[in-house]
This record gives structure tokens, C-alpha cells and sequence, in this order.
């Protein structure tokens, strides 16, 4: 009797979890997506770091677009972020006390751009509200802020001294993980171009319209987005495409959240793709 009390049934009970042929038939399920209706928008740092003038036009598109969706705004680090890289590098902290660091910057444009925006009844939550009182907000409010920043702290990977997992790639696990309507990533550039449109060859760079996680990989060069993005893409479950649109650019925003084409269409590997 006792025995039958503590063998817990499971299909998964008796077999490593490390063999996949093994726990297919039980993991191989496609995951449910619990916001299906939500919208998620990644507010690039670059453009907070510019002030009431992209700001405030850009605080006035969202408050337009609140009864049309249900948003889920995720701020970035931007300069603040990067001071604190040449601080920290230089004094040798570890990448796993640079990324709470930076996190916080995130955190600190999220909190700027919650108080423009709490006429609306938009507020910044916390890390642990995103995490498992997210609904309960989104009931209350059209919309809420949070840091874009992935929470990994001292569990940030130690591939490089400067954190791989940063803003785009915090939007993208989480909004992949919600099973949200979309993401839209929100620079302060018409999109991906074949070379940075602030660089030396900016004459010549030209925009990307449309491209794969798989392609963008490949480039050499350098990008608006988090590179490792690019690693969560291949693996995504719901998500299957993502858009950089520009948000200096009046419009741009909604018109993404309309589904129009109005900068670079990122496809993932996820299977809607
Ligand atoms: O502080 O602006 O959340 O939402 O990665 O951790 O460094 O924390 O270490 O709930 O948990 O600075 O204090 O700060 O940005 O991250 O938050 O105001 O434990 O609401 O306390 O996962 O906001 O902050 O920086 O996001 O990205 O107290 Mo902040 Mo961030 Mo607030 Mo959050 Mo980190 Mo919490 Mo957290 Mo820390
Ligand atoms: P955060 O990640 O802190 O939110 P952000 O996304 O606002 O910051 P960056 O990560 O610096 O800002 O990305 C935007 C910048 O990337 C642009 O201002 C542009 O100059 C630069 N850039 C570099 N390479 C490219 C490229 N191939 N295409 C477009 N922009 C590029």
C-alpha cells in the first residue's frame, strides 16, 4: 500500500529526459498559446535615448492604436547600457553582473514611457508580474510596459563579455513563449539594411525587405537586432515572423500592427513560417 502511494504514474518516469525518440510521443505536442490575442512591441533603447522629440510622437501613435490591440510594450537599454559596458569591462565584472545591469536601463525607459503613458491607464510592471499576473493587467488595461531585458542575471551565458541575451531577444522569448499575435521591433531605422545606414558605407546600404532568421545569420556584418534572436528564431513555436519598423516615422507602428509591409519582415523557423 505504501508503495502504490509513492510510484507516481508518468509516461516520462522511467526514462532518461536526455533521449528525444524517447519523450517524443509525450513532448512532441505543439504548445497552446495563452495570449493569442496579444501584441507585443519592442521599443528600441536608441529611440528613448533621443528624448521628448521621439517620445512624445511616438506615445501619441500608441495611444491611438489602444482600442484597436492589446499591447504588451517592452522597452530597451539603449546609452546608459552601453556606458555601463565600458565601466564594468574596464573594471572586469563578469558578463553576469553586466546583465542586471543593463536590464536595468531597460527598466528605466520602461518606467518613462509607463508614466507618459498612465492617462491611458498604462502601467510599468514588474519582471515577476510579466511573468504570472500578465492577464490580469491586460484585463485592467490596454496596455502595460515592461523591460525587454531577459531576467538571466548571474545565469547569462558566458560566450562573451558582453550579454548575448539583451532587449530584442528578452521580446522575442517572451512574446514566442505568450504564443502572442505578433512582435514588432521598434529602431530608430527604416528596417535591416545590407549595411548600418549610420556606418561608413551608408550611401550604399540598401533596405532588406523580407529575409529569414537563417539568412540573416549569415551576414558578416553588423545588425539592429540582438544576435541571438537569431538562435531563438530557429527554435521558435509560435511566433513566425517578426517586423523592424522605424519610429521616428509617424504611421510606421500602425501600420505593422495592421499587417502591412512597412520595413523588414524577419520569418523564423516556427512551423506557420
Ligand atoms: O527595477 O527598472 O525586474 O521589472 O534584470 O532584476 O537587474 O528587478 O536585480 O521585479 O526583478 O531595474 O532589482 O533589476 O529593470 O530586472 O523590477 O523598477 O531583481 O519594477 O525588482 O528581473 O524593473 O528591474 O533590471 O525589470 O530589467 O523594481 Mo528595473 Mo529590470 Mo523594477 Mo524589473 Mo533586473 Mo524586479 Mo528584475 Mo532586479
Ligand atoms: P536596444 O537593443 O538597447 O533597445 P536599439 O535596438 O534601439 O537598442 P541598436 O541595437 O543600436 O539600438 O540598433 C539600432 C542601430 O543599429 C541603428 O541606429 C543603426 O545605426 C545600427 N545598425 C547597425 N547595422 C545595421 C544594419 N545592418 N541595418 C540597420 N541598422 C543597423
Amino acid at each position: 500500500m505504501t508503495d502504490a502511494i509513492k510510484h507516481v504514474s508518468s509516461a516520462l518516469a522511467r526514462q532518461t529526459l536526455q533521449d528525444a525518440s524517447l519523450t517524443r510521443p509525450v513532448a512532441g505536442v505543439l504548445p497552446i498559446r495563452l495570449l493569442p490575442w496579444l501584441q507585443v512591441v519592442k521599443i528600441g533603447g536608441r529611440i528613448m535615448d533621443r528624448g521628448a522629440s521621439a517620445i512624445l510622437p511616438l506615445v501619441e501613435e500608441i495611444r491611438k492604436l489602444l482600442p484597436e490591440h492589446r499591447l504588451l510594450i517592452l522597452t530597451g537599454a539603449g546609452v546608459r547600457a552601453r556606458h555601463l559596458y565600458g565601466v564594468g569591462l574596464d573594471l572586469g565584472l563578469p558578463v553576469g553582473s553586466l546583465s542586471p545591469l543593463a536590464a536595468s536601463e531597460a527598466g528605466q525607459n520602461g518606467h518613462i514611457l509607463a508614466s507618459m503613458l498612465a492617462p491611458e491607464g498604462v502601467s510599468y510592471i514588474e519582471h515577476p508580474t510579466v511573468a504570472s499576473q500578465l492577464a490580469i493587467h491586460l484585463a485592467a488595461a490596454r496596455a502595460v510596459v515592461g523591460s525587454a531585458f531577459p531576467p538571466y542575471h548571474h545565469h547569462e551565458f558566458p560566450g562573451s563579455r558582453i550579454p548575448t541575451h539583451r532587449a530584442d531577444t528578452g521580446a522575442f522569448l517572451v512574446a514566442d513563449a505568450l504564443g502572442a499575435a505578433g512582435l514588432t521591433i521598434v529602431e530608430d531605422v527604416d528596417g535591416i539594411f545590407d549595411a548600418d545606414p549610420n556606418g561608413a558605407d551608408s550611401a550604399k546600404a540598401k533596405l532588406v525587405k523580407d529575409v529569414s532568421f537563417a539568412e540573416l545569420a549569415k551576414v558578416s556584418g553588423t545588425l539592429p537586432v540582438d544576435r541571438a534572436m537569431l538562435d531563438v528564431m530557429a527554435t521558435a513555436r509560435n511566433i513566425d515572423r517578426v517586423q523592424v519598423v522605424n519610429g521616428l516615422i509617424p504611421g510606421r507602428l500602425t501600420a505593422a500592427l495592421r499587417g502591412d509591409h512597412v520595413g523588414t519582415i524577419v520569418r523564423t523557423g516556427a512551423r506557420g513560417a
